[in-house]
């Protein structure tokens, strides 16, 4: 593993990676909790914050809105991606190139594999070259490993999320994502078994500010290397105290308690303003 190929993307050796490549992958819907996320701007405005190392969006929102943001705002391009409207074996479509990447300013690379899809192999090459063109360029690699498909009974079973974390370091990536796997327990497993390579939580679906920091404060102590999030973010009307409340528990060793209790301050105050 190169070293210092994250470094444009992690702080402190730890990533917050602000997801927002949902209209591909989900379409518009994931937008309707907080309709002024459908214009990617509010969301490159979220990823100004100090508390996130990264965003990453799939080409036609970089191309548009990066340009904007290069100052404040460090890219990890999303390269492939599938609409939720493809119906097949998991598979992801190559959708630009480490080099378009690279001249438009990504600091990072992300990548989707579906281990166990019958499309696993050609992902894997996929992914191969990628890689390897992302360390012509010293670019970071992020891998999205997400075992899915056909001959997989359990793609959220421990051990497969162990598997997938494996996966990561086996294939060269310096940092994974994977889904939260349940238990701190499990999660300390999927950690030890990617052996040093980076294993950051995927966010899933919208739950509440206390459930979601909890988890977020297990992943880290049981070695977790941070998240890589979208709707748990960008679905709350208080994402930018949510954020604030993500940057003292994955950076600054916070307890979830003690960030709700600052969130709840922020929030009352914020309350407090638009009566005044
Ligand atoms: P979330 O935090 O919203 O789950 O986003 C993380 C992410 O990996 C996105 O990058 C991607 O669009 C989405 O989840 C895919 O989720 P799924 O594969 O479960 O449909």
């Amino acid at each position: 593993m190169l070293p210092h190929a994250d470094e444009a993307i992690t702080r402190d050796e730890k990533a917050l990676i602000l997801a927002y490549d949902h209209g591909l992958e989900h379409g518009p819907v994931d937008f309707e909790p907080v309709p002024e996320t459908t214009d990617p701007e509010t969301v490159f405005e979220l990823a100004t914050h100090d508390a996130v190392t990264a965003l990453a969006v799939q080409k036609g929102v970089a191309e548009a809105y990066y340009p904007s943001y290069e100052d404040d705002v460090t890219l990890l391009a999303k390269l492939n991606g599938t609409s939720n409207l493809w119906m097949g074996e998991p598979d992801s479509s190559v959708n630009w190139s480490v080099d378009y990447a690279a001249d438009l300013g990504a600091d990072a690379i992300g990548f989707t594999v579906y281990g166990g899809s019958n499309k696993e192999v050609e992902m894997t090459e996929e992914f191969r070259d990628a890689h390897e063109a992302a360390r012509e360029h010293d670019m970071g690699v992020v891998m999205w490993s997400y075992p899915r498909g056909q001959g997989l009974k359990n793609d959220r079973s421990p051990d497969t999320i162990a598997y997938a974390a494996r996966m990561g370091l086996e294939l060269g990536a310096d940092i994974t994502k994977v889904k939260y796997p349940g238990t701190p327990e499990a999660m300390e497993w999927v950690c030890q078994s990617a052996a040093g390579t980076k294993v950051v939580m995927s966010g899933g679906s919208k739950t509440d500010d206390r459930q979601f920091l909890e988890t977020v404060e297990s992943a880290m102590n049981a070695g977790g290397s941070g998240l890589a999030v979208g709707r748990n973010v960008f679905q709350r009307e208080n994402a930018t105290e949510l954020l604030d409340a993500l940057e003292a528990v994955i950076f600054e060793g916070a307890t979830a308690d003690d960030a709700l209790g600052e969130m709840s301050s922020a929030g009352e105050e914020r309350a407090g303003a638009a009566l005044d």
